[in-house]
């Protein structure tokens, strides 16, 4: 099952206390203090990983505990430190600490963030020894780490999202322009999950369908919107077998500004689908088509016709599509 929110909660390590010690010496019963201070407890820190089925690993994992410093020894030996913890989430997370608000974004494979701070450790008695006191019995417990509740979300990073109807053919036109194999159906919401596709370097976001009343939370609701929020570009496909095409566009893009306004803003490009439901060779639906083009262009936007059983409608659409990500 994709997954792509989780929380749990995390405790960074706690420091090791410091000791009490003293140098053996011949003919001295109590040599000079030397016990050790305590080692720093582990931190906790947060790596991005290119995998974004990266979450569902994590399902069951409610809970991280860094790893204890070790207490101090004698002969003012410092105790070892926690081992830090890392944790892999995938490229795209969003960190939010649920306490504080304070959130952070991993953008690119590699990029590692400090989440808690482990403790410090203890002092041993030798950090207290003064001219006035020479043989100090004080030695401190090492701190505890930090803690917190975090959340992780992912938001996908594509340069364009698909966007439409439930079968307007999302799914298939990522399959036909990239090397993904996203499951097509003839029934809606065959898609449940966003599907990625490499589009000659680009990448490509197919989400499920979304329909009128989608941001009440009619069919999959619009959650997974939250994957589309960073794509430079939105395609957005309407299928010719609508009655009509421009009532469906501005239901969606009502869906859409109802999640988030910014979505309405981006780059978009229209592509009126399944043109081979119509019948080119007939006047009437000649003239339909050219009516419904005509509309849609008073957008000034972008619009494309796409049969996938025109490979020149494909071809043109793809060296358009490339032309307009490269500007
Ligand atoms: N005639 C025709 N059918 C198409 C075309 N493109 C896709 N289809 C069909 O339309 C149906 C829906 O296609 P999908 O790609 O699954 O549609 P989707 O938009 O991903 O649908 P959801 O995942 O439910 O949101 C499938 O039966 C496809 O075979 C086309 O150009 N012409
Ligand atoms: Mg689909």
């Amino acid at each position: 099952m994709f997954i792509d929110e989780i929380k749990f909660y995390a405790k960074a390590g706690t420091g090791g206390d410091g000791v009490v010690r003293w140098r053996r010496e011949k003919f001295v019963d109590k040599g000079g203090p030397n016990g050790g201070d305590g080692g720093k407890g582990g931190d906790i820190y947060a790596v991005a990983v290119s995998d974004i089925h990266l979450l569902s690993k994590y399902k069951h994992k409610k809970e991280w505990r860094g790893n204890d410093g070790f207490e101090g020894a004698g002969g003012s030996r410092k105790g070892k430190d926690g081992l830090d913890t890392v944790i892999e989430l995938p490229v795209g997370s969003v960190i939010t600490n649920i306490e504080s608000g304070g959130s952070v974004s991993l953008d690119y494979p590699g990029q590692k963030e400090l989440l808690l701070k482990g403790g410090f450790g203890g002092y041993g008695n030798e950090q207290f020894k003064t001219s006035i006191n020479t043989t100090p019995t004080k030695a401190t417990k090492g701190k505890v780490g930090e803690q917190g509740n975090f959340k992780i979300e992912l938001q996908l990073f594509a340069d364009v999202g698909l966007v439409g109807l439930p079968n307007a053919g999302k799914s298939s036109l990522l399959n036909a322009v990239t090397n993904a194999s996203a499951k097509i159906g003839s029934y809606q919401f065959t898609t449940l999950d966003p599907n990625l596709g490499d589009f000659f370097g680009f990448t490509i976001a197919d989400i499920p369908g979304l329909i009128e009343g989608a941001s009440e939370g009619k069919g999959l609701g619009i959650k997974f919107l939250r994957h589309i929020k960073r794509t430079r570009m939105l395609a957005h496909l309407v299928s010719l077998e609508n009655e009509n095409p421009m009532k469906v566009y501005k239901q969606i893009r009502k869906e859409l500004g109802s999640y988030d306004e910014s979505l309405l803003e981006k780059d978009e490009v229209i592509i009126l689908t399944k043109a081979d439901v119509l019948d080119l060779d007939k006047k009437t639906d000649q003239k339909k088509i050219e009516k419904i083009k005509k509309e849609f262009e008073k957008t000034g936007k972008p619009i494309f016709t796409l049969s996938l059983y025109d490979d020149e409608s494909v071809k043109n659409l793809m060296d358009e599509l490339v032309k307009l990500l490269r500007k």
